[in-house]
C-alpha cells in the first residue's frame, strides 16, 4: 500500500496531456520532448524494473531521439545482453505508457501479476537494477528526473550514467550482466569501452598503414566528444595508427543537432553535408544523433558525390571475415552469412550471392529483425542500407577462433585479426564509432581507396518515395516486407509493373515512425527507378 501511495505522488506531476496517444515503436518512444514525453519516461522506469526483476539482472534505459530534430527527444529499453527489449514486452511498455496517472499505481500492480506470474513471491522480491543514458539534447535532464521519480518511488537501485552514446549504453549493460562469466564483454566503463576498442585496433593495424585522414561528421551530437575521447586512446596516423579529423561536434548550440548534417541528411539528400570541404578521394563518414548509424561518401576526381552506405559496410566487412577465417584456416567450420532488409540494393544482394559466395538472409526493418536473424549465423554481419549495423560471432564462433592453434605465421596473423575483431566490432548492437573503425582497417588491410571499394558493384538506380495515405493501417505485407498482402491485388498490379522493366523490383510498406507508406522501386536505368516508383506510388493512393 505504501509502494501504491508513492506511485500515485510520483505519477501526478507526469500527467498525460489530452487526447496524446503513445506506442513503443521499432526505435522506442520517440516524439517532441514537451508533447508528455515525460509522463512515458515515469512508465518506462517502472517497465525497466519489471523487466529486471523478470530477467534478474541489469537493464538499460537509454534517451535519445537519434536523428530526429533537437526538439524531439525518446526513450528505449536494453535488454541484459545489450539487445532491445524482447518485443513480447513492447506491448507492457505501450499500455502502461497509455495509462493515465491516477491509474498508475493500479495498471503497475496488474503488470508485476502478469509479467512476474511464474514464481509471483521470488520474482517480486528480487531486487531491481537499472541504468540508464541521454544524449546531448537539451529535454535529457528534465526527462531524466521524470525517470528518476518512479525508480525513487519503487526504491530500486539505479545508476545515472549521464551522457552516452547509444551504443556505449548498450556494451555498459552487457558488461555488467556478463561481469566474472566466460562471456565477460569487458569493463563497465566509458573508459572500458574505449581501452576495449583501442587495444583491438591496434592488434589489427599491426603491419598496416590507413592512407589520408578520415572526416568524421559528428551531426553535431554526441559521437563527436566521445569520438574525440576514443581518439586519445588510438595511436595517431605517425604512430602507425589513424588520423581522424571530427567536424560537426558542436554540442552546445542545441538546434545544430542533425541539422543539415549527419547520416540521415546525407542518406536521404544523397549529398555530403554542405560546411564539410573534403577534398576528392578523401573519406568521410557522418554518424547520426545517437552514433549508433554511420554511412561512408566521398567525391571522386570529377566532383561526383558518391555514397558508400550500410549494404557497402556490409559487404566490405563480410569479405574481409570471410577471408580472414579462409587464411586462418577454420572457413569450414564457421558458417558466415549477410543479413539485409527489403531495401538493401539488389546489386549488393547478387554481389554476396554470386561473388563472395555468401548466404543472405532477408528480414523486415528495424534492427532487432536484423540483429536476431544475424545471431542464427557464426557470423552474422548486419547492416541496414541506412547505416544501423554490426557484426555478430556467435559461442561457437568465439571458442573456435580463440581455440585454434595457428600452424603458420600466416594463420596466426588471421586468428589474432579475427580475435581483435570480435574485440574491436559492439557486438551488443550497431555502434558508428566501431563500424567506422572497422571499416577504416579492413581497407587498409586491402590497400582499397574508395574508388576501389565502389567499383565492387554498381549499386541500381533506385527511388524511396514518401506517400501520405488515408490509412496505412490497412497495408499488410508478408515475406520480410517484400509482398503486401492487403489491400487486394495491389501486389499483383506491383507484380506486373515490375515485370516491364529490367531488373525491376519494387515494394510498398507502411512506415514504423511516420504516419505514411514507403515506396521503393529500382531498375536498371535512373529513368526506370523513377518511373516504377511513380507508377507503384499510384497503386496504393
Ligand atoms: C527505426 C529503426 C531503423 C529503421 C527505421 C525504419 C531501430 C533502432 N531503428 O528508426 O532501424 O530503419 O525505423 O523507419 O531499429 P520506417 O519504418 O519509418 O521506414
Ligand atoms: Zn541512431
Amino acid at each position: 500500500q505504501a509502494l501504491l501511495n508513492k506511485l500515485a505522488d510520483g505519477a501526478a506531476a507526469y500527467p498525460i496531456p489530452e487526447g496524446r496517444k503513445y506506442e513503443y515503436g521499432t526505435a522506442g518512444f520517440r516524439m517532441k520532448a514537451d508533447a508528455g514525453l515525460d509522463h512515458v519516461m515515469f512508465t518506462v522506469g517502472l517497465i525497466a524494473i519489471l523487466r529486471s526483476k523478470k530477467r534478474n539482472a541489469t537493464i538499460g534505459i537509454m534517451i535519445t531521439a537519434s536523428h530526429n530534430p533537437a526538439e524531439d527527444n525518446g526513450v528505449k529499453l536494453v535488454d541484459p545482453m545489450g539487445d532491445m527489449l524482447e518485443q513480447s514486452w513492447e506491448g507492457f511498455a505501450t499500455r502502461l505508457a497509455n495509462t493515465p496517472s491516477d491509474k498508475i499505481p493500479k495498471a503497475y500492480e496488474a503488470l508485476v501479476n502478469e509479467t512476474l506470474v511464474d514464481e509471483i513471491r521470488q520474482l517480486q522480491d528480487r531486487p531491481a537494477k537499472v541504468v540508464f543514458a541521454r544524449d546531448t539534447r537539451a529535454s535529457g535532464p528534465y526527462l531524466v528526473t521524470a525517470l528518476k521519480a518512479a525508480l525513487d518511488a519503487v526504491g530500486v537501485a539505479y545508476e545515472d550514467k549521464g551522457i552516452l552514446t547509444t551504443p556505449q549504453l548498450h556494451y555498459i549493460v552487457r558488461c555488467i550482466n556478463t561481469e566474472g562469466t566466460v562471456y565477460a564483454f569487458g569493463e563497465p566503463t566509458e573508459k572500458g569501452y574505449y581501452t576495449k576498442m583501442a587495444n583491438a585496433f591496434k592488434t589489427l593495424m599491426y603491419g598496416r598503414t590507413i592512407h589520408g585522414a578520415i572526416t568524421v561528421d559528428a551531426a553535431n551530437g554526441v559521437g563527436g566528444p566521445k569520438l574525440r575521447q576514443l581518439i586519445s586512446y588510438l595511436p595517431t596516423a605517425a604512430e602507425g595508427g589513424i588520423d581522424i579529423k571530427v567536424v560537426n561536434d558542436d554540442v552546445l548550440k542545441p538546434e545544430a543537432l542533425n541539422f543539415e548534417c549527419g547520416a540521415d541528411y546525407v542518406k536521404t539528400k544523397q549529398r555530403s553535408p554542405p560546411n564539410l570541404n573534403a577534398k576528392p578521394g578523401d573519406r568521410c563518414c557522418s554518424l547520426d544523433g545517437d552514433a549508433d548509424r554511420v554511412v561512408y561518401y566521398y567525391n571522386d576526381e570529377q566532383n561526383v558525390f558518391h555514397l558508400l552506405d550500410g549494404d557497402r559496410i556490409a559487404t566490405l566487412g563480410a569479405a574481409f571475415l570471410a577471408d580472414m577465417t579462409r587464411v586462418a584456416g577454420i572457413d569450414s567450420k564457421l558458417k558466415i552469412g549477410i543479413v539485409q532488409t527489403a531495401y538493401a540494393n539488389g546489386a549488393s544482394t547478387e554481389y554476396v550471392e554470386k561473388v563472395l559466395k555468401l548466404p543472405v538472409t532477408v528480414t523486415a526493418t528495424g534492427v532487432k529483425h536484423l540483429h536476431h536473424a544475424a545471431a542464427r549465423y557464426d557470423i552474422g554481419v548486419y547492416f541496414e542500407a541506412n547505416g544501423h549495423g554490426t557484426v555478430l560471432f556467435s559461442d561457437n564462433a568465439i571458442k573456435i577462433i580463440r581455440e585454434s592453434e595457428p600452424k603458420s605465421p600466416g594463420q596466426k596473423h588471421a586468428l589474432d585479426s579475427l580475435r581483435a575483431c570480435i574485440d574491436l566490432i559492439n557486438q551488443a548492437v550497431g555502434d558508428a564509432i566501431s563500424d567506422m573503425l572497422f571499416a577504416e582497417i579492413v581497407l587498409a588491410h586491402k590497400s582499397w581507396t574508395p574508388d576501389n571499394w565502389r567499383n565492387t558493384y554498381i549499386d541500381l538506380p533506385n527511388r524511396l518515395v514518401r506517400v501520405e495515405v488515408a490509412d496505412r493501417s490497412i497495408f499488410k505485407t508478408t515475406d520480410a516486407e517484400r509482398r503486401l498482402t492487403s489491400p487486394k491485388g495491389a501486389q499483383e498490379e506491383i507484380d506486373k509493373l515490375c515485370s516491364m522493366y529490367q531488373k525491376g523490383r519494387a515494394f510498398a510498406r507502411a512506415s514504423g515512425t511516420e504516419d505514411a507508406v514507403r515506396v521503393y522501386a529500382e531498375a536498371h536505368s535512373k529513368i526506370e527507378s523513377e518511373k516504377l516508383a511513380g507508377q507503384v506510388t499510384e497503386v496504393i493512393r
